[in-house]
């Protein structure tokens, strides 16, 4: 069997892969979530019709999500994971020896229960590292009572649809900042510069009002629509520390010194949107 999987986050763009084979595919409590085997991109996770990861390439995601903040903070001990049930994210916050506690928050269980099984061969078993605490819950709820408490967040979402349009609200940011140790970072999933430059520019305007040092930056996923993906640096301190601090141990297949620098990089178009004011 070949069939073509067709993507339409947005109405007038369309992306497509082709899949071999369908692994999974149920409705649960929250959402209709498919697992696939793609030709060319080995598994993906796709949740409501929209490619959440491919084990290809993935590695831009979870790198850049992960390790920016991380690197920023230095020796960060207790991280937050909103979302990332997937474990990709989980994995790359685990190579760090400083972490003591990764807290994972995510929604529904049944992501967790099934990329265990279709995602082992790229992300080993992270659940399985003592340090690893996965609560099945609603994050702003969790958020809510847990100030003070991270030196990391990283907010691994889907897109601002339905449930998660919350999650890129004004009210989300200010919970994630409260839940920050001083000096603490968060990183969080901030959609695509030609697509979504209306929300991107609020989201930086609200992390402008909260800390110091907010800034976008961008990597390369070419299973997202516009063949990437972008992330909000929220904290007051300068992502800019990270490039002295040296990687966690384990590969990075992504992330290189030069494109730290260059993520933050930003076309002229979507640079005078936010940064200009
Ligand atoms: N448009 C797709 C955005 C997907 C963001 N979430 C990815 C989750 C990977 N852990």
């Amino acid at each position: 069997m070949s069939i073509w999987f067709t993507e339409e986050l947005h109405p007038y763009y369309r992306k497509g892969i082709r899949i071999k084979k369908i692994l999974a595919d149920e409705q649960t409590q929250y959402q209709h979530l498919q697992f696939v085997e793609t030709e060319f991109f080995g598994n993906a996770m796709i949740l409501d019709g929209i490619i959440q990861l491919t084990e290809r390439d993935n590695m831009g995601y979870h790198e850049m999500i992960v390790h920016v903040p991380m690197l920023a903070v230095g020796k960060p001990k207790r991280v937050l994971i909103v979302g990332g049930g997937d474990g990709g994210s989980l994995q790359q916050v685990l190579r760090y020896e400083s972490v003591k506690e990764a807290v994972v928050c995510e929604l529904d269980q049944r992501v967790v229960d099934l990329s265990r099984e279709f995602f082992t061969a790229s992300f080993g078993d992270p659940w399985a590292d003592p340090r690893a605490r996965l609560i099945i819950r609603d994050a702003f709820a969790y958020l809510e009572e847990n100030p003070g408490q991270f030196d990391v967040i990283i907010s691994d979402t889907t897109d601002p649809i339905g449930m998660a349009e919350r999650l890129f609200s004004d009210e989300f940011q200010k919970l994630i900042v409260r839940a920050l140790v001083p000096g603490g970072a968060a990183a969080t999933q901030c959609e695509q510069p030609f697509f979504d430059t209306e929300l991107i520019k609020q989201i930086y305007k609200s992390a402008k009002t909260l800390t110091k040092n907010p800034a976008y930056y961008y990597a390369n996923i070419p299973t997202y629509p516009g063949g990437g993906i972008g992330f909000m640096y929220v904290s007051d301190t300068p992502w800019e520390n990270g490039l002295k601090t040296p990687y966690p141990p384990g590969e990075n297949k992504y992330l290189n010194a030069e494109i730290h620098k260059a993520a933050f990089a930003l076309p002229e178009f979507f640079r005078k949107e936010f940064y200009d004011d």
